[in-house]
């Protein structure tokens, strides 16, 4: 059978969820931002003995904020704070209240535990299905939702958002990759939600199978829940016929939709502001920065009831734009986050991402877009090496692979600036990802 979209009507190009909302004045959303964060800063006080503590001890009550820069009077709260009141003591709402547990798959300690009302659930499906609508997704869309579903907020989290927009939802999961190819053979589907790295992995598989992606209907692809680059994109989109947008988003504020790139300028991802209250850091002086500078971004809730988070410091290194958006969209743009802090490299003096890596990388001739990187002691100092992949029709003699890793090594070298070892490997030899991908293995302890 062949699929035939020629029965839906035309979707309207300048669509928004909520344009109300999403096209509000700055001065207008600035006073639902304050009212708005003395309810949350009142709810935490009152109903969470972390917060509780941490206002009394830095001598601030929430009657202290009286305009938005007062936020600054007010402790962090950081990852390890859901940890030590691990599992509900965080919560400001009793357990039988909440109608939805996530946790971290929690593979060092104790996994972070966070929770929902019912309330806390619609306004996630709003925001995802605002997120959606804004990267161009459309209601009557048949949406393929490769996120993990279970614990990980991507899976539940793009599901609700896609339903709430009016798509109908094709609930695949990660893994299974033969088979989720046939499906979006025969079923169609015009987007198609994952990890940036699972989806080069749908790409590659397709690509073996003889199933070419790009001539079928898929023309959105909401990619997130990782760090990627630039050329990453240019890849997927080149590779699945599609327009990839960037989705942002974490367990501890709420799961992916906290930002959302729109389809129109993909240069930033709108942070909806009418529910979250965004701050850039330096995270050594933990002063905030002004507007544009790079630094921590750190989140409070506005409207969280069952876990409000107060100043929550992410680890993820960003900077904000208020410049107007081509789309008419006036909240804040996330510019595309780089990394954690935590997962920065100091590679002989040198600071680097995973992701700068991936920059230099992705693109290369007679290279795939596949790599991991190894950290190893080399002496005393942290050293860095690079498994990257030889594309199937290349020679693949030692020789041939040895001046590949040479050509890249030096790529690297002079890009970024570091030096470090660089193995061309087999087609197929580094592990592909069916979620988040591993992108460093950190070899230096034993
Ligand atoms: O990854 C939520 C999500 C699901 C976002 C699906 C987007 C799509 P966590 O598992 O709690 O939640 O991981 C959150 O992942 O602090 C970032 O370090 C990273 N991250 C998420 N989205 C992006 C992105 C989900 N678009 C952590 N770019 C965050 C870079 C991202 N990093």
């Amino acid at each position: 059978m062949t699929i035939s979209h020629a029965d839906r009507p035309a979707a309207d190009p300048d669509f928004m969820f909520d344009r109300e909302t999403e096209t509000m004045s700055r001065g207008a959303l600035a006073d639902l931002q304050k009212e708005r964060l003395q309810w949350s800063l009142a709810r935490a006080y009152d109903n969470v003995g972390h917060y509780r503590r941490s206002f009394d001890a830095a001598g601030v009550k929430p009657g202290d904020l009286n305009s938005l820069a007062d936020l600054r009077k007010f402790p962090f709260s950081v990852k390890t704070d859901l940890r030590d009141n691990y599992p509900f003591d965080i919560f400001a709402t009793p357990v039988h209240q909440l109608a939805r547990i996530h946790a971290s798959s929690g593979t060092t300690g104790k996994p972070t535990v966070v929770g929902y009302t019912q309330g806390d659930l619609d306004r996630w499906a709003d925001l995802m299905a605002r997120s959606m609508a804004g990267a161009g997704a459309r209601p009557g869309d048949v949406l393929h939702n490769a996120y993990g579903y279970g614990l990980f907020t991507g899976g539940l989290g793009a599901h609700a958002g896609a339903q709430r927009l009016g798509c109908a939802v094709v609930p695949v999961s990660g893994g299974g990759t033969e088979r989720q190819v046939n499906l979006i053979k025969d079923l169609g589907p015009s987007v198609l939600c994952a990890t940036p790295s699972y989806a080069l992995n749908i790409a590659e598989v397709a690509e073996k199978m003889g199933i070419d992606i790009a001539a079928l209907p898929v023309r959105r692809g909401l990619f997130g829940a990782e760090p990627w680059s630039n050329e990453m994109r240019t890849e997927l989109d080149r590779r699945l016929g599609l327009k990839s947008v960037d989705v942002y988003g974490l367990s501890e504020i709420m799961g992916p939709g906290v930002a959302c790139e729109c389809d129109v300028a993909r240069d930033g991802l709108h942070g909806w502001e009418d529910h979250f209250l965004f701050e850039v850091i330096d995270p050594e002086t933990l002063e905030p920065l002004p507007m544009g500078e790079s630094g921590e971004l750190v989140i409070t809730t506005l409207t969280k009831e069952a876990m409000p988070m107060i100043r929550y410091r992410t680890r993820d290194i960003t900077r904000l734009t208020d410049e107007p958006c081509a789309c008419g969209r006036t909240h804040v743009r996330i510019m595309r986050v780089t990394g954690r802090d935590d997962d920065m490299m100091i590679i002989r003096g040198v600071n680097v991402y995973p992701s700068q890596v991936e920059s230099v990388l992705v693109g290369l001739e007679g290279l795939s877009p596949h790599y991991q990187i190894k950290l190893f002691k080399d002496g005393p100092l942290d050293a860095m090496a690079v498994d990257v992949e030889i594309l199937p029709d290349t020679p693949a003699g030692e020789d041939d692979r040895a001046a590949k890793a040479h050509e890249v090594r030096h790529h690297i070298k002079s890009i970024i600036g570091v030096t470090c070892k660089v193995i061309a490997k087999l087609p197929g030899e580094v592990p592909r990802s069916e979620g988040k991908a591993v992108r460093v293995v950190d070899q230096r302890k034993g």
